[in-house]
């Protein structure tokens, strides 16, 4: 039986993925070159020092550690101007009341990012209190595909890989949850997600009912 459900958090619970982009765009702009929405895409459930490394080599640039480390630090400040906005009208459609029905059914949930922003983005939807466990960018040695960040998710929940369900919206996060031995849904279009047991366009669209006869 399922007893544990695994979130992602940019793309299912709020899309801060609009705000990445905001503020690596400023960045790549300062230093004399733009990316594409399209480009930003690979850039979903990637950590920031890989997504940086993936921005600089699409401007053609090689920069020092030092530079690199500098560049991360500036970004995170503008991202977080952004993030320091948000509010509970914030979180994406069809989750408070998803929410709901989990803790109705008595669930257990664990927040499963790679953001290091993790921990303030909930305080400010204010869903802090609304995970069991919350494994985040801070908790994690690899980024997503590995699937370390579920896998202490549902360690830290006492409940098996086969016991969890993930919600992702990146296909790295898909397959961090696949390698890991978890059934996921996705939450996107499926014709990108093709890995995902089954994707909604939004969990609004999805009952807890549905999840739990996987
Ligand atoms: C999120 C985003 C990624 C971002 C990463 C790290 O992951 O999808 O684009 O690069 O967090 O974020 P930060 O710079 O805040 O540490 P997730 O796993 O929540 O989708
Ligand atoms: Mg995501």
């Amino acid at each position: 039986p399922i007893k544990a459900l695994l979130f992602d958090l940019d793309g299912v619970i709020v899309d801060t993925a609009i705000f990445h982009y905001q503020a690596w765009r400023r960045m790549a702009n300062s230093l004399g070159f733009d990316i594409s929405e399209e480009f930003n895409e690979q850039l979903k459930g990637i950590s920031r020092t890989e997504s940086l490394d993936l921005i600089l080599a699409q401007g053609g640039l090689t920069l020092s550690d030092e530079q690199k480390a500098d560049l991360a630090a500036r970004k995170n400040g503008w991202y977080l101007e952004l993030v320091s906005q948000m509010t509970p009208a914030d979180i994406l459609p069809g989750v408070t009341d998803f929410f709901g029905q989990v803790k109705a059914a008595r669930l257990k949930t664990a927040l499963g990012s790679v953001s290091k922003n993790a921990r303030l983005i909930l305080e400010r939807i204010g869903m802090l209190d609304d995970f069991d466990a919350i494994i985040d960018g801070t908790k994690i040695a690899r980024g997503k595909p590995d699937p370390e960040v579920f896998l202490k998710g549902a360690a830290e929940l006492g409940v098996q890989p086969a016991e969890s369900v993930v919600f992702e919206d990146a296909v790295a996060g898909i397959e961090a949850a696949k390698r890991g031995g978890m059934r996921v849904v996705g939450i996107g279009d499926p014709a990108v997600l093709t890995k995902a047991d089954r994707v909604v366009a939004s969990l609004a669209e999805l009952s807890l009912d549905e999840v739990l006869i996987f």
